[in-house]
């Protein structure tokens, strides 16, 4: 058994079998942390140092070079240079729109089972930047999960369980306390089980990095301390983005974001990401229904009855103009990389001027 299993090589290989013949075990790595150029790889003789070969960095789009949790193939020339030479196909991504008006995205993580939004119970909990976090995994195509973190701080968990069903997205609410320690051996056994990679996304201070601190229990960074034994003692204080829990599970902690924005890829269905109002929609007498002031609206109606939780319909509302902005503006984006758009602009002048005359 090659250590790669344990970074969850085995739930990932078969995943890719079909699109290469096969990898050689000794070339490949993963990625636990990404500063910059800098990379670090998790490989079957423990962890080392890498960098991406020259002719990628050109070759890769920003978003298709190596990320945390991203599988990689790696060539040694010696001790001190590993160079990454490719990115196995990932079989998800965790991306995020990046703040500020560039439409730009970010890659967060990938190759995950869970992607975790960690709220705290003191100030954090907001039903609405929940349902953002989830809109945006789900169509990612990962598994969501919630955990809120500060349980010591509230007596009434059914409250927060009540509220988070009205959103009706079925993702599984666990509580628990950094602090006390409440609901942390839980989350090893029924979230973060050995083998699986998960994310944690949440703004920052609602007590992701004490969560991780408090999973690894004081112990050693894993993923450092067996670097260290095989690597003769060679111990690097790093901090890396990806680690490894006691009982095996790979955690990937990301810093807080104060924005969680919402990019979808072009072709995305944007309704599919409501399975309840698609529902509804079903009803509605026009297809292409906005179902937002259209006669004949079924999801109106089911609003105005109370049938339908206005939570979920203001989300909806909200999040739909916010991802078809996100579309629009990313959509002119690549026009304009392609020139297109100019090309476009330049012959409606030329028809302007020849009318004109
Ligand atoms: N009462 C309480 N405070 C916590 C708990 N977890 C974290 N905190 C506090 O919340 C603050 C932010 O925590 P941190 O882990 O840095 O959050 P991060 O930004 O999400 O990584 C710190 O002051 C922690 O002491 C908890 O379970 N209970
Ligand atoms: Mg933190
Ligand atoms: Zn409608």
């Amino acid at each position: 058994m090659n250590n790669l299993h344990l970074y969850g090589w085995s739930s990932f290989s078969p995943k890719i079998s079909s699109s290469k013949n096969s990898y050689d075990h000794n070339q490949i790595g993963r990625v636990t942390s990404v500063k910059g150029h800098h990379y670090h790889i998790i490989t079957s003789e423990g962890e080392q140092r890498a960098e991406l070969l020259g002719r990628l960095v050109v070759a890769y789009e920003k978003e298709d070079q190596p990320k945390v949790g991203d599988w990689v193939q790696f060539m040694k020339v010696d001790e001190s240079s590993v160079f990454i030479t490719e990115v196995l196909p990932r079989k998800n991504l965790l991306f995020r729109k990046t703040a500020g008006k560039e439409h730009a995205t970010q890659v967060l993580a990938t190759n995950l089972d869970y992607a975790v939004v960690v709220q705290g119970l003191d100030q954090d909990f907001n039903l609405n930047r929940l349902e953002r976090y989830l809109v945006q995994i789900i169509g990612c195509g990962i598994t969501p999960a919630v955990v809120l973190t500060k349980c010591d701080l509230i007596s009434d968990k059914q409250y927060y369980l009540d509220e988070i069903k009205r959103l009706q997205r079925g993702a599984e609410v666990f509580f628990c306390s950094s602090q006390t320690g409440e609901g942390i051996l839980e989350l090893e056994m029924n979230l973060f089980k050995p083998g699986s990679t998960s994310v944690l996304v949440g703004s920052s201070g609602v007590g992701k990095s004490s969560l991780v601190n408090a999973l690894l229990k004081e112990a050693a960074r894993a993923i450092d301390s067996i670097s260290t034994s095989t690597n003769k003692g060679k111990h690097t204080t790093t901090t890396r983005d990806m680690l490894m829990l006691a009982n095996g599970a790979m955690l990937i902690d990301t810093p807080g974001m104060r924005e969680f924005g919402l990019g979808v890829n072009e072709n995305t269905d944007l309704g599919q990401q409501f399975p309840v109002i698609e529902t509804y929609a079903q009803n509605c007498k026009f297809s292409d229904c906005s179902h937002t002031n259209e006669e004949g609206c079924a999801v109106l109606a089911a609003y105005a009855s109370g049938e339908l939780d206005a939570v979920i319909y203001d989300n909806y509302i909200k999040l739909m103009k916010e991802q078809q902005r996100f579309q629009t503006k990313a959509y002119e984006r690549k026009q304009e990389q392609r020139q297109f758009g100019k090309m476009v602009r330049d012959v409606q002048k030329i028809k302007k001027r020849l009318k004109g005359k």
